[in-house]
């Protein structure tokens, strides 16, 4: 796959709109400003960053308002953002580079799934998060689109809606068995509903505890290449909140009993050994949250992991 070339393009999101918390929107320039890009040409990477996404449109939909459609917060706006990410990773992806998208609130992911799967449309999603972002405009109990991007990943009902509509395509990109969660520990009733009916594979924290990292990352593997040898090309998005709050306590939803720094870090090493990985995103640091040290800690296993997916450690 791509990861073969090791060249890479930084997207970096600075995006807040698709949850109410204020800072997350630094996220991208604190790991950056951290060394994240020497770091990765350290490992080899040719590294392209011509700065972080601009989002004109955006900030003036904010400045005029974006009234809430049903339960939906921000919708035009996280609409626009999503959709030029789309267009942005699905270019790079295009082009032989992996995109590495750093959030940014999670909201982002609808947009750098749908275009890594115009580059790869066979793409299999790796979904790392203490939450299934799965809920659909009518599930969402806080219209916090940061909550939602999976379920119009895979055009559930209730997702055919404005503004998303005008530009996803009418059939689903991604079919539910081509996802898989690993550190769910926080779901709402309505997403475990929609989780259980569609039969969507998810390791929460009871099977990471049940079978250990390693075995989960297996299965998880095998589920989407459906048993045979691996071969999918893999989308990692991981929302550093996935780890445990004492292993990155600056991040805006922190929920107890969560991946250790190893296991966070073992599932990147692992997926990067599979040689498939084209696209990654890292998403949920928000370094205005919680004490100064606390902000670096998040910002440095941010850095961390990213390089753990683009191959440091493993020997
Ligand atoms: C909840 C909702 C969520 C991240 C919180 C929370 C979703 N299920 N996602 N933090 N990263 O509001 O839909
Ligand atoms: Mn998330
Ligand atoms: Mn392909
Ligand atoms: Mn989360």
């Amino acid at each position: 796959y791509l990861s073969a070339g090791k060249a890479l393009s930084i997207v970096g999101c600075p995006f807040s709109g698709g949850q109410k918390r204020a800072g997350v929107d630094s996220g991208p320039n604190s790991l950056v400003d951290a060394g994240l890009i020497q770091q990765l040409e350290d490992l080899g990477w040719n590294v392209d960053f011509g700065g972080h996404q601009q989002f004109e449109e955006v900030n003036k939909l904010l400045r005029d308002g974006d009234p809430d459609i049903g339960n939906m917060k921000n919708p035009r706006t996280v609409s626009e953002v999503t959709r030029q990410v789309a267009e942005t990773v699905s270019a790079y992806a295009k082009k032989g580079r992996l995109p590495l998208t750093l959030g940014g609130d999670h909201s982002l992911a609808l947009g750098t799934v749908s275009g890594s799967l115009r580059a790869h449309p066979d793409a299999a999603l790796i979904w790392i998060d203490a939450h299934a972002d799965i809920n659909t405009p009518a599930t969402t109990p806080s219209g916090n689109l940061h909550g939602c991007p999976v379920s119009f990943l895979l055009g559930l009902p209730g997702t055919d809606v404005e503004p998303f509509k005008s530009w996803l395509p009418a059939s689903p990109l991604l079919k539910s068995d081509s996802l898989v969660y690993i550190g769910l520990r926080d779901i709402d009733s309505g997403e475990r509903k929609i989780l259980r009916e569609n039969g969507i594979k998810a390791f929460s924290m009871h099977e990471v505890d049940k079978y250990g990292i390693g075995k989960v990352v297996e299965l998880a593997l095998e589920h989407v290449n459906k048993g045979k040898e691996i071969k999918r090309p893999i989308h990692l998005s991981f929302d550093v909140d996935a780890l445990d709050p004492s292993v990155a306590p600056s991040t805006g939803t922190p929920v107890r009993g969560g991946l250790t720094f190893r296991e966070g870090h073992y599932i990147c090493e692992a997926l990067y050994e599979t040689g498939c990985l084209v696209a990654m995103d890292l998403m949920e640091v928000n370094p205005s949250l919680m004490q100064k040290r606390d902000a670096e800690q998040t910002i440095a296993i941010g850095c961390s992991l990213i390089r753990s997916a683009l191959g440091e450690t493993l020997l």
